[in-house]
């Protein structure tokens, strides 16, 4: 406790009093992912002044450029969550194959997906990016981690969270009993719990999409985003506002603040991909989150945290919000599917 305000450190020590038979384990991982967020949020506002933006000089295993801070913000995270003892194994969207913790560490129960810095290809215009992770158990606890071990529906997500950098460094957390918002106090080096309880409103009246692939969108999301633009006099009965700020970390935080729907569904643009984002480090992790905020996850026909992962880099057409958009843009999928 800091003048009455509770730290990150002191809120994950109490809930883990609450957890018959915790070693600490789980206490001690979540304070380095902390740290690490901590570390990076550093170097992402240094950007220039430390030469830190601008391409890294080569691309992930998606085909997309990397950049410096994509490179510095993965290596953070493996050197502050690999030697605790607390991992078996690790996967990011910037390694094409898994981490496993390597001998000389002592390899623990727990393995660590995340996305190092969500929002990248956004660093060089100062726009909001972030990190997202996902930790889940490993199947086999104090052995390196194979990569079939990864492979685990969102149900089964121990804890879901990510990291702001913008005008607030913010740590969103959820391990299953509601969502808690922590804002980085610069000068004290903590993050004090400012946004306890968050709650997603069931109704809204702002979407986010990437309006310029409407040529590709299939015709559940065509309808959807034409009700929405056709306003006051259209089915809808009320105006709507859009928002795209090509970072989904901070549509996720507006989402979680003020309600909202985000989409980034499946089109007919790559037959190869079936949607943009990837499921195991950014569609889990927020579906997990978001649900326990009372909102929705979808593909637009299954929700989200239910489909079992097949391989590592898994694309998924991703639909969260606002629970009564969702379920009217899930519906809309459906009544496709039964007028075919
Ligand atoms: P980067 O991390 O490469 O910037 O990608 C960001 C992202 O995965 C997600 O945060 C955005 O919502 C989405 O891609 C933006 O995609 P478009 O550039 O196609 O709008």
């Amino acid at each position: 406790m800091q003048d009455g305000r509770t730290t990150l450190t002191q809120f994950i020590i109490e809930e883990q009093r609450h957890v018959a038979g915790a070693t600490g384990d789980f206490s001690g991982l979540l304070n380095d992912i902390a740290t690490a967020c901590k570390v990076i949020a550093n170097a992402v506002s240094k950007g220039a002044l430390i030469g830190l933006l601008g391409n890294a000089g080569g691309e992930n295993i998606q085909g997309e450029v990397q950049k410096k801070l994509d490179v510095i913000s993965n290596d953070v995270m493996i050197r502050s969550n690999e030697w605790a003892g607390h991992l078996a194994g690790m996967a990011s969207e910037e390694m094409d194959d898994i981490y496993p913790v390597a001998g000389e560490h002592v390899r623990g129960k727990y393995l660590l997906v995340f996305d190092p810095l969500d929002g990248s290809s956004n660093i060089d215009i100062n726009i909001t990016v972030g990190t997202i992770f996902s930790i889940l158990r490993s199947p086999n606890p104090g052995a390196q981690a194979k990569l079939d071990d990864f492979l685990q529906p969102g149900t089964e997500q121990v804890c879901a969270g990510f990291a702001l950098y913008g005008p607030s460094t913010l740590l969103i957390i959820t391990s299953g009993h509601g969502v808690n918002g922590f804002t980085l106090d610069r000068e004290v080096g903590e993050f004090i719990l400012t946004h306890p309880g968050m709650r997603i409103p069931e109704d809204t009246q702002e979407f986010a999409i990437n309006a310029s692939n409407e040529r590709f969108w299939e015709q559940p999301v065509k309808r959807y985003v034409d009700e929405c633009r056709a306003g006051k006099t259209g089915p809808r009965g009320k105006d709507f506002n859009m928002r795209w700020i090509a970072s989904m970390v901070a549509e996720t935080y507006r989402i979680l603040t003020r309600g909202g729907v985000f989409m980034y569904p499946k089109d007919t643009k790559d037959a190869a991909k079936p949607g943009r984002l990837r499921l195991l480090y950014e569609a889990n992790p927020v579906g997990f989150i978001v649900e326990q905020a009372g909102g929705l996850c979808s593909t637009g026909l299954a929700r989200m945290l239910d489909i079992r992962p097949t391989a590592l880099h898994q694309r998924v057409p991703l639909i969260f919000g606002s629970k009564n958009e969702v379920e009217r843009i899930e519906r809309y999928h459906r009544e496709l599917l039964t007028a075919a």
